[in-house]
């Protein structure tokens, strides 16, 4: 214990202690997404030293015992003794709650993780910590333990290179507060790349050592945004070269754009406020959607392309095939919604569209054949507008008994309420029909998929609300799409695709999930779709049957089987297609929820998903089914 561990230190500790009794209030949970989010709190210091224009380079490294070292070359946390506390400022920000925007003095905090309370939370729930300060010098070190009980005040610890500063943090998560203590690479990768990109010119290098091979991922976007827009587009066709970049700020609040169109039929725009991804747009988005949409139509009607007679172009219009990042600093968001995914702050709507319309101007006027493509582009798109709106209408059921004899396919269940029906999605007739007999008709409803899913990354909404399966699956669902889409309609609680365990199977799921992604995210998203695990392999011994997933479990089983004396007889199939399957079979083994294995689909990280599904169906067509293979799970986790 040290010798500063007096009333007020006494009280800092309780404060820490809290942290640990209720840790999903100060970091949302204490799986892996809580586990990593240490890692982010920590960066998020180190980044906003950089934005303070001090600090050029951030290391993050796994060590070998699963702990993060992160290392800036900022000025390096002050060494004084802070006037609040009494003790070492680096000791106030690692044992103080709320340390971060209150004492670092005011409106230095801009960037920050959803909670945002910073490194003593970290502390709190680590079983030790070490902070390294390179300052003046000198090596000043501070140490924690056992959730963030100070062994070591502020002490100097040696000398150094005057030209070297910065800050240097080490700690490990404590085991007791999390389900897992494992990082992982990939994850700590896409979140790393993204604030690269997010903060141009600073570079951040991720390294894992946990293997007798290092690992290492170095980042450094002199574009900054324009490279975010670049990277997610790499695998699409852009109508114009230069991508449109443009800042400004206004009142304290700073906003930044870039975009570019594409020859796709989607958008891809993504927001971000202080480096968190604003998934459910906010204030900012609104404000950069009014001005793009209000400036082409100007543009458009200056020009005579849009002429007196015409409608003007819509939001939906101006969107088609635009990649967009829209970055926004703000010294006081407000986050709103139940995933504190939107900006709140209405003075925004007004900055974001002033700052985005004298830009995008400027941009249309300065490049008369770029903004030439850009309005025919939309022009295009308000055409295919309204032919999808004829075509759409067609999906359109006027009463619920309307869907029962559609086009005969979908076998619907007897069952109305949405909370306990499911709909299979099941490759080809003939596992159609088997599921059809097999499954619990109060419940289940089956859809047959007869040919390939079109592939809605290549094709307009007129042109994928024509073809049979797609029209089929909208009706189905009961959501409608687009601007009519109603989560609440939805009809079955549970979307499962059935298809084969093969890279056909593996390639009709992609298709199907291409198009839940694109039409109906919000569903994806909700949770509400999910994979079936046909079987590979059925082991039979004596009377019972064991169905297994791969040749993994099937090994796993086997032994477990030989351990027994005497060795039974035991006889393994490899299971044929889900097309082979007898109804019995195939209830047993895949749809009744007392034994099937059921994937969850979510989506993470939206903007890699979507940078994921352009490159599994975009234009390219050789490496997609390599890809397919390897990284169909990308969206998949392994959930129920
Ligand atoms: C409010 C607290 C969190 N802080 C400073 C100065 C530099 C600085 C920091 C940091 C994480 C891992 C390596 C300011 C701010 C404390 O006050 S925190 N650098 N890096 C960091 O935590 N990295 C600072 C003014 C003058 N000199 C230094």
């Amino acid at each position: 214990m040290n010798e500063n561990y007096d009333a007020s230190a006494i009280q800092v500790l309780e404060g820490l202690e809290a942290v640990r009794k209720r840790p999903g209030m100060y970091i949302g949970t204490t799986d892996v997404k809580g586990l990593h989010h240490l890692v982010w709190e920590i960066v998020d210091n180190a980044i906003d030293e950089a934005l303070a224009g001090f600090c050029k380079h951030i290391e993050i490294t796994i060590n070998k015992d699963n702990s993060i070292t992160v290392q800036d070359d900022g000025r390096g946390i002050p060494v004084g003794v802070h006037p609040k506390t009494g003790i070492s400022t680096v000791e106030t920000v690692y044992t103080v709650l709320h340390a971060g925007g209150k004492f670092g003095g005011g409106g230095y905090k801009v960037s920050g993780g959803l909670h945002g309370v910073g490194a003593s939370v970290v502390n709190a729930l680590s079983t030790f910590v070490i902070v390294t300060v390179y300052r003046d010098g000198k090596v000043y070190e501070c140490k924690f333990e056992n959730g963030g009980k100070t062994i070591q005040s502020l002490t100097e610890v040696g000398t150094c290179n005057k030209m070297k500063t910065g800050t240097t943090v080490t700690f490990k998560p404590d085991p007791e507060i999390f389900d897992t203590d494992i990082y992982d690479y990939d994850t700590l990768k896409v979140r790393t790349r993204e604030l690269a990109f997010l903060n141009q010119d600073l570079r951040l290098t991720l390294t894992d050592l946990r293997m007798s091979e290092a690992k290492q991922d170095s980042f450094l976007y002199e574009g900054g945004i324009s490279e975010y827009v670049k990277y997610l587009n790499k695998s699409k066709t852009p109508i114009h070269e230069e991508i449109i970049h443009l800042q400004g700020e206004e009142a304290g609040v700073f906003l930044e754009v870039a975009m570019q169109y594409n020859t796709g039929y989607n958008d891809s725009i993504y927001s971000f406020v202080n480096n968190i991804n604003t998934h459910d747009g906010g204030t900012h988005e609104e404000g950069v959607k009014r001005a793009l949409t209000r400036i082409i139509n100007n543009y458009a009607r200056k020009n005579n392309i849009l002429k007196d007679k015409d409608d003007s172009l819509t939001g939906e219009d101006v969107k088609e095939g635009l990649t967009m990042i829209i970055s926004c600093k703000h010294p006081n968001p407000q986050f709103e919604g139940q995933t504190k995914g939107r900006l709140g702050n209405s003075e925004v709507r007004k900055i974001a569209d002033n700052v985005f319309a004298d830009g995008f101007e400027r941009f249309l006027m300065e490049n008369p054949e770029e903004a030439k493509i850009i309005i025919e582009k939309t022009m295009t798109a308000a055409r295919a507008r309204v032919a999808a709106k004829r075509a759409r209408e067609l999906t359109r059921r006027k009463s619920d008994l309307d869907v029962v004899n559609f086009g005969g396919k979908l076998e619907d269940c007897k069952e109305k309420d949405p909370s306990v029906c499911e709909i299979f999605i099941v490759e080809g007739d003939s596992a159609g029909g088997s599921a059809i007999k097999g499954r619990d008709s109060m419940t289940q409803a089956i859809l047959p998929l007869r040919g390939k899913i079109l592939n809605v990354e290549k094709a307009r909404l007129d042109r994928a609300l024509s073809n049979e399966e797609i029209r089929t699956i909208i009706t189905a669902f009961g959501t409608g799409i687009g601007q009519e889409f109603d989560l609440s309609k939805l009809r079955y609680n549970k979307i499962i695709i059935m298809t084969d365990a093969d890279v056909d199977g593996s390639h009709i799921r992609v298709l199907l999930l291409t198009l839940f992604y694109r039409f109906f995210r919000p569903i994806v998203e909700a949770g509400h779709v999910y994979a079936a695990q046909p079987p590979l392999f059925s082991i039979k011994h004596g009377k019972t049957i064991k169905y297994v997933l791969n040749e993994e479990e099937r090994d796993e089983y086997i032994a477990l089987l030989n351990q027994k004396t005497p060795v039974p007889k035991y006889e393994i199939k490899r299971m044929k297609g889900l097309g082979e399957m007898d109804a019995e079979e195939l209830n047993e083994t895949t749809m009744d929820i007392n034994h099937r294995i059921l994937r969850k689909i979510t989506v993470d990280d939206v903007v890699e998903a979507d940078a994921a599904f352009s490159k599994l169906m975009g234009e390219e067509v050789e490496p997609r089914r390599e890809f397919i293979v390897e990284n169909a799970g990308y969206v998949e986790n392994l959930d129920v």
